[in-house]
């Protein structure tokens, strides 16, 4: 059996978590068109009959804005320790630039294999994916390169293939059932998060957290937390159709989670600058 980890680098909003649950099979950490949508450091566990790859999905690198972003990014420095490999991922629809590069500098000189994947490959012209993975080529010595369409699934095989080859011969970390390091709330409050983040735009996504306040057999309730009273206007909506709409898409995908119907109240607070609050990150596992 081989078994291990591999963490996964890459700029925000490049495709990691999209490409994490790909390879995972299922779902395990948020997805959105938004940067610096992930937050904490999420496993996504993929066991096959004689392995089990654990991948390291993280927070985009990033410069350090306030108390949140700083942690963050210390999460990302701090998890490229005692991994077998290092999936660095890149969008083959933007221009590999400086801050691929910045990463290149600190995953190529980990010491570990590097495999890069050139994501978003869909719809992409040959022409066009041959000039990226020339690109991409040149950022360090890396150990394979492979461009995928975490969307559509399009290379993915390949690349688990290739990354539980990286893996060395030892016992499963996790039973076969378990598909994540985050606990039960936290994916739940992160459903939940998920839905406010497709229905709001600027600045709101960031400043937008969820804590679940409450779970028992028939409920679960949860407080989305904002940092103004004109982003909370925002996430309630007219009549409260926003917050209606998070709730509606949100369910469905709970549920799943959960594995039975649950009743769901969501309310909107304003807790000003907790982005800046230490205890409050903390708490959120942040
Ligand atoms: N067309 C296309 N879009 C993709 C693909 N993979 C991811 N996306 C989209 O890219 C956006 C960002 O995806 P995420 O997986 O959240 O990106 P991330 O790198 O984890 O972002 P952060 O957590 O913010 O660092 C989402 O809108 C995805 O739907 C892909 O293969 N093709
Ligand atoms: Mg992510």
């Amino acid at each position: 059996m081989k078994s291990g980890f591999v963490a996964v680098a890459g700029r925000p909003n490049v495709g990691k978590s999209t490409l994490v649950n790909a390879i995972a099979g299922g779902k395990v950490a948020i997805v959105s068109d938004k940067p610096q949508t992930t937050r904490h450091r999420i496993f996504g566990i993929a066991n096959g009959d004689d392995y089990q790859l654990v991948l390291v999905d993280l927070p985009g690198f990033q410069k350090p804005l306030d108390a949140m972003t700083e942690r963050m990014q210390r999460t990302v420095d701090t998890s490229f320790e005692d991994v077998e490999g290092v999936l660095f991922v890149l969008s083959a629809r933007e221009r590999i630039g400086a801050g691929d590069r910045y990463i290149a500098k600190r995953v190529f000189d980990l010491g570990v294999p590097v495999v890069i994947a050139l994501n978003k490959v869909d719809r992409l012209k040959p022409g066009h994916i041959a000039t990226q993975m020339a690109t991409a080529a040149k950022l360090g010595d890396f150990h394979a390169l492979h461009p995928v369409s975490a969307k559509t699934g399009d290379g993915v095989p390949e690349l688990r293939q290739e990354l539980v080859e990286l893996l060395p011969e030892g016992q499963a970390y996790f039973p076969p059932e378990q598909r994540t390091n985050l606990p039960l709330e936290l994916q739940l409050a992160e459903l939940v998060r998920e839905k406010a983040l497709q229905l709001t735009r600027e600045e709101v996504p960031h400043a937008v957290t969820v804590e679940v306040e409450e779970l028992t057999d028939k409920a679960m309730r949860a407080t989305i937390y904002v940092e103004t009273d004109s982003q909370k206007q925002i996430v309630v909506g007219r009549g409260g159709s926003v917050i209606k709409e998070i709730g509606t898409r949100a369910r469905p995908e709970i549920e799943l989670l959960l594995g039975h119907p649950v009743f769901l109240e969501l309310q909107v607070k304003v807790k000003p600058r907790w982005r800046r609050d230490e205890t409050l990150l903390q708490r959120l596992g942040i």
